[in-house]
């Protein structure tokens, strides 16, 4: 009897509730499981090798790359729920609806980033792509015409937070922004190369919106970046109209940059712990991963590591949501 106990045990403990490999939230959005493994993190690869594949760069711009090295073994111990696609204006909106929560760059008065085709960098203090900040430009209006289906940005990493927050709340499950090292894993899904398309920037046609042909014609001065021919979007596109990878997960590689859970260090990988890295204990920048529909191919390379502070509010910035797995 006990032995029949035993056994009985041990068949509900391995399989009596399998994870499911896709489910969906009360606000429709879709996540995709990410099994456990391990993979490498980061690149080691030298300006000479990265010149291959983007010869048109400056060569300092393929050296000033400190922080994705050394690449180093991760290993992610818990499966878990990503969002297939970028969060969306329309579910971004019905976040706000439900919770009452606002949004930082209407709650502290000083609004967003906006594309505006009158504006001249140079011209600005900053000499930013962008004008802003101004009231007029929020995660309601970054300047260019979006559906409900495409990707919010201007938020801060403190929004994303708050969304997380409420969601876990509302249904009882714990969501968060991925770690760097999530991220990362998920992204490249078993790929060792700078996008899961390959090598070639021009393959980033398939898979994603980034700085191409048609982004070029509003910010000439930076043509020579700009992947050759066209992705068919000059600003954000809907969710999902690129091919995913292996994991089903879509416009990893540009649409909007993802705001991950870490603080940002230089130095983090050459001491980071091999199990499950949480990031930096404390820092100034969050890291952002995966580049944006105005983002040169290079910036959009897995491995490729960007920051900005918590409040940073952006025309390029969004953010991909984590559920943790029972
Ligand atoms: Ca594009
Ligand atoms: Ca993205």
């Amino acid at each position: 009897m006990r032995t029949i106990f035993f056994v009985f045990m041990s068949v509900l403990a391995s399989s009596a509730w399998p994870m499911e490999a896709s489910i969906q939230n009360t606000l429709g959005m879709k996540f995709a499981l990410i099994p456990a493994g391990e993979f490498t993190m980061g690149s080691d690869e030298s300006a000479e090798s990265l010149a291959r594949s983007y010869p048109q760069y400056e060569r300092k711009r393929l050296q000033d790359l400190r922080d994705e090295g050394p690449a180093h073994k991760v290993s992610i111990s818990r499966a878990f729920y990503l969002g297939q696609h970028e969060v969306t204006v329309g579910q971004f909106r019905r976040f706000l609806e439900a919770s009452g929560y606002q949004p930082e760059s209407i709650a502290d008065g000083t609004g967003g980033y906006g594309y505006n085709p009158d504006y001249d960098p140079a011209r600005s203090a900053r000499g930013d792509a962008f004008e802003g900040r101004d009231q007029k430009y929020s995660w309601r209006n970054p300047g260019f015409p979006q559906g409900d289906d495409h990707p919010v940005v201007n938020i801060t990493w403190n929004d994303a937070v708050a969304m997380c927050k409420w969601l876990s709340q509302t249904e009882g499950k714990t969501y968060r922004l991925p770690t760097e090292a999530e991220w990362e894993y998920a992204a490249r899904a078993g790929t060792k190369t700078h996008y899961y398309t390959g090598d070639d920037p021009q393959s980033l046609l398939k898979a994603a919106n980034v700085f191409d042909a048609d982004s070029a014609k509003n910010w000439s001065k930076w043509a020579a970046y700009a992947l050759a021919g066209h992705d068919g979007y000059a600003f954000t596109s809907p969710v999902g109209s690129f091919m995913p990878n292996a994991y089903g997960l879509y416009d990893i590689h540009g649409n909007a940059w993802e705001w991950t859970a870490d603080w940002h260090d230089d130095h983090y990988y050459a001491n980071s712990p091999r199990n499950d890295p949480q990031g930096p204990a404390t820092g100034n920048v969050r890291v952002r991963r995966g580049g944006s529909w105005h983002t040169w191919s290079f910036y959009a390379r897995s491995s490729y590591r960007n920051w900005n502070a918590p409040d940073t509010r952006y025309t390029l910035v969004g953010m991909r949501l984590l559920r943790e797995a029972d």
